[in-house]
């Protein structure tokens, strides 16, 4: 059924309408660069200025998203570690989104002697944060970028937090986790640039729920790129660790500090689909050997001198990821692409390692995504492809073998309509509707063949206001 887009703006307006009527939790803005502490922080226009006091108003199951700029001691304030779940209220699930990309909202530790930037504890279960990068640490040892757990007891326990889509640079470690009395974060999609320690440590210890780290590019480490820590000693025993996915790439580890590292027997751990390549160390275990889903080869970066830490279309890596779980693939990669997306259109979408999903369709969006505008969604895809755009309030959060990563949530979807067989320009108008400000709106365009038989659902589009 072809819909027109007055239809869609009806959709959106109702649908939008009846969102709020139920809300029962709130959306909070902060913006170093015009925000105020004193203001109420529930809009873009009215955002807080400090990262700091923003976390300390998010009850549970809250949004917090921070504007771009740079937020420090120095610039707005900040009280380093930034905790979040440390009581007295709860802040379970709450989201941290830094929805214009780590490249541009910078969290700056300003070469200072802090623990950690933020600080994941025991009354944050199920917490996210996206977006944002974390730079400048200390030379000091198990000094990092986020901290998750503790071996000091439950208070200091991280529980399910989720941490992609973030950069980590020239820090100690970029993630220390220890899984004390929590466990189940997870840690995917995200760049790890020139850290003097570790990029992702992992301590385990019993009856932990373990750990996910998944499709990080982690360049540069001076110690181990992904380090699990077992010592029998000290009771480290991780129950539980899926890493997978991930880029180890010209780090200097030496001795026993490899670029991928493990003091534990291969059993509890699935290890796959990674690749270590240029690094003084590849791969090292205490026992067994890597399976061959593990790999030594250039990545082919599109341009590691400008920073580019993308694929290129002829990598190796490309459609060669994990495939047991989908549902580690339902949020964007680094770019804000679909995270598994079928690239060779043999109908079986398969993840590409590292942060860089590898597509070859484009939507970008033109014109200003505002109230009362029209904009223009702009397709780009094989001959012979028709587009579907979808819109969403929320993340993707599926990824499926046929498809790639797709929104899946028919309650949080608005309505859609099918292009035709084209991939022609789509103008949408989008609504006079005071409501729709600060209501953040996800597009995915899926192309398909015409035929239907190859679908690549792909081009995550993340876009506000
Ligand atoms: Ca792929």
């Amino acid at each position: 059924m072809r819909k027109t887009p007055m239809a869609l703006v009806f959709g959106l307006s109702l649908f939008l309408g009846g969102s709020l009527a139920a809300q029962t939790t709130y959306t909070y803005w902060c913006d170093a660069v015009n925000g105020n502490d004193t203001n109420g922080g529930t809009s873009p226009k009215t955002a807080f200025k400090s990262i700091t006091h923003a976390v300390s108003v998010l009850r549970k199951g809250d949004t917090l998203y921070i504007l771009p700029g740079v937020y420090s001691v120095s610039k707005t304030k900040e009280k380093f570690p930034i905790y979040v779940g440390a009581g007295p209220m709860n802040q379970d699930k709450v989201k941290i989104i830094a929805p214009y990309g780590p490249k541009v909202t910078i969290l700056d530790m300003e070469n200072k002697t802090y623990f950690s930037a933020l600080r994941f504890r025991d009354l944050a279960k199920g917490a996210k944060i996206s977006g944002l990068q974390i730079r400048n640490g200390t030379s000091v040892s198990w000094h990092c970028g986020i901290r998750l757990g503790s071996a000091s007891g439950a208070q200091w326990a991280a529980i399910d937090v989720e941490v992609f889509d973030c950069m980590f640079v020239n820090l100690y470690n970029g993630i220390d986790v220890w899984s004390n009395g929590g466990g189940g974060c997870r840690i995917h999609d995200n760049l790890f640039l020139n850290n003097k320690g570790f990029g992702v440590v992992f301590v385990g210890t019993p009856g932990n729920k373990g750990v996910y780290i998944y499709n990080n590019t982690i360049v540069g480490a001076g110690k181990a790129a992904v380090y699990i820590w077992y010592d029998p000693n000290y009771g480290f025993i991780p129950d539980k660790a899926v890493i997978v996915n991930n880029i180890a790439y010209k780090g200097a580890a030496s001795g026993f500090q490899s670029a991928v590292y493990s003091r534990i027997h291969m059993k509890p751990i699935t290890f796959e689909s990674n690749d270590a390549f240029g690094n003084n160390f590849n791969y090292k275990f205490s026992a067994g050997t890597p399976s061959a889903s593990n790999l030594t080869v250039d990545p082919l970066f599109v341009d590691p001198s400008k920073g580019d830490w993308r694929l290129k279309t002829n990598s190796p890596l490309i459609e060669k990821g994990w495939i047991k779980d989908y549902s580690l693939y339902g949020t964007p990669d680094l770019y804000g692409n679909a995270s598994l997306f079928d690239y060779n259109g043999d109908g079986f979408a398969q993840p590409d390692i590292g942060c860089h999903e590898v597509s070859d369709v484009l939507t970008t969006l033109s014109g200003k995504w505002a109230i009362g505008q029209t904009v223009t969604l702009n397709h780009k895809g094989p001959a012979g492809f028709m587009a579907i755009d979808f819109m969403s309030r929320t993340y993707p959060g599926m990824g499926l073998p046929l498809l790639g990563s797709f929104i899946p949530d028919p309650l949080r979807m608005l309505p859609f309509y099918l292009m035709g067989g084209s991939t022609a320009p789509q103008k949408i108008p989008l609504p006079n509707n005071p409501y729709l400000v600060g209501v953040p709106l996800y597009i995915q365009t899926i192309y398909t063949r015409v035929d239907l038989k190859v679908v690549k659902a792909g081009n995550l589009l993340f876009e506000l206001f």
